[in-house]
């Protein structure tokens, strides 16, 4: 199967260089801040403040295989999440804002000529924003439709220049205990990490989130980036990355450190290939009453089967 390097969504010049799109994030988050403390002192956990649109709006990505099926309520969406770090159950909304999203540095190093130390409001303004509604299966057989704003990964992947020994990818999330005090629980392996193959990363779908719905990203949703992958079941996406590291080696992911069995490091959709404890034949949208069926490669099998051709037959590339 031929796949071409570029496809003809991805934005080629940087719309990011436009400084209104982005300067006013700082102004966004105070309002996002005011805005949700209003909703907690009401009650109302997960409160939407109104303030935090980009402005201009950021583009949907022409040409791009968009998600048909309806677009999840923002405010069904923004109160049932995963983050462990704020909790095991779906109800961690309120405890995320906790997280201070602002400042924010990544670091990317690694296998790279040199490591980067770079502010969450520069990297925005050198990357080319989108928008893209994608689907996203977890692996608990719950289902969501989201329009993500971000950026694809392969363009953070060329900024960072990995050497050619780079074969993997690493993220990982924030550790911090005063912030989500979750992460004293040593049970688990804190802080939170993925890793994907280099192929992975450079595939058109691959893609950096930093904001939904139009908005600067909920604490919630992972604040102020995360990764969404979205033919792998969704623990693979990570939220809250505070470093990306380059490397020969592959990672071993949070869930698979806990449970190799029934969280792999490939993690591909697939109806047919059960969880050791359920089925993933079919799905539960979030806010929908009925069940539908799970696609192989969650739907996006023309744009990333190709990356697995000879693996179909093996349990662990949809585990
Ligand atoms: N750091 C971190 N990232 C994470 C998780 C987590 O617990 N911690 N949960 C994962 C899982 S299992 C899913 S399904 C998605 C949930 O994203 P959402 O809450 O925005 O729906 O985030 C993923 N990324
Ligand atoms: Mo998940």
């Amino acid at each position: 199967m031929h796949f071409h390097r570029q496809a003809n969504w991805v934005i080629k010049e940087n719309r990011a260089t436009d400084e209104a799109l982005f300067l006013n994030r700082r102004q966004l988050m105070a309002g996002a801040a005011a805005g949700v403390g209003a909703g907690l002192i009401a009650g109302k956990a997960g409160a939407l403040p109104a303030e935090s649109r980009f402005s201009p709006a950021v583009p949907r990505a022409g040409g791009f295989p968009h998600a048909t099926s309806p677009i999840t309520p923002e405010r069904i969406n923004s109160t049932y999440n995963n983050f462990y770090e704020f909790g095991s159950s779906k109800s961690i909304s309120r405890e995320a804002q906790a997280l201070v999203s602002d400042p924010w540095t990544l670091t990317i190093d690694g296998d790279v000529e040199r490591e980067i130390q770079i502010d969450i409001d520069d990297l925005m303004r050198r990357m080319p924003m989108q928008e893209r509604v994608y689907r996203h299966r977890c692996v608990e057989a719950w289902s969501m439709v989201v329009p993500w704003v971000g950026f694809p990964l392969r363009a953070l992947v060329d900024m960072a220049a990995p050497l050619s020994r780079a074969r993997f990818v690493r993220f990982e999330t924030f550790f911090d205990t005063e912030v989500a005090p979750e992460q004293k629980a040593s049970w688990y392996p804190w802080p939170y990490t993925e890793g994907i193959t280099m192929n992975e990363a450079r595939n058109d779908l691959a893609m950096i989130v930093v904001g939904a719905y139009g908005k600067v990203l909920h604490k919630q949703f992972g604040a102020p980036l995360r990764l969404h992958l979205p033919w792998k079941y969704g623990f693979k996406s990570i939220k809250s990355i505070s470093r990306i590291t380059f490397s020969s080696r592959r990672p071993k992911g949070f869930w698979e450190e806990l449970n190799a069995r029934e969280y792999g490091f490939w993690a591909n959709v697939n109806p047919e290939v059960d969880h050791p404890r359920w089925s993933q034949a079919t799905e539960k949208p979030l806010g929908q009453d009925d069940r539908v069926p799970t696609q192989l490669f969650n739907g996006y099998g023309a744009q990333v089967a190709g990356m697995y051709a000879g693996m179909e037959g093996n349990r662990s590339t949809w585990m």
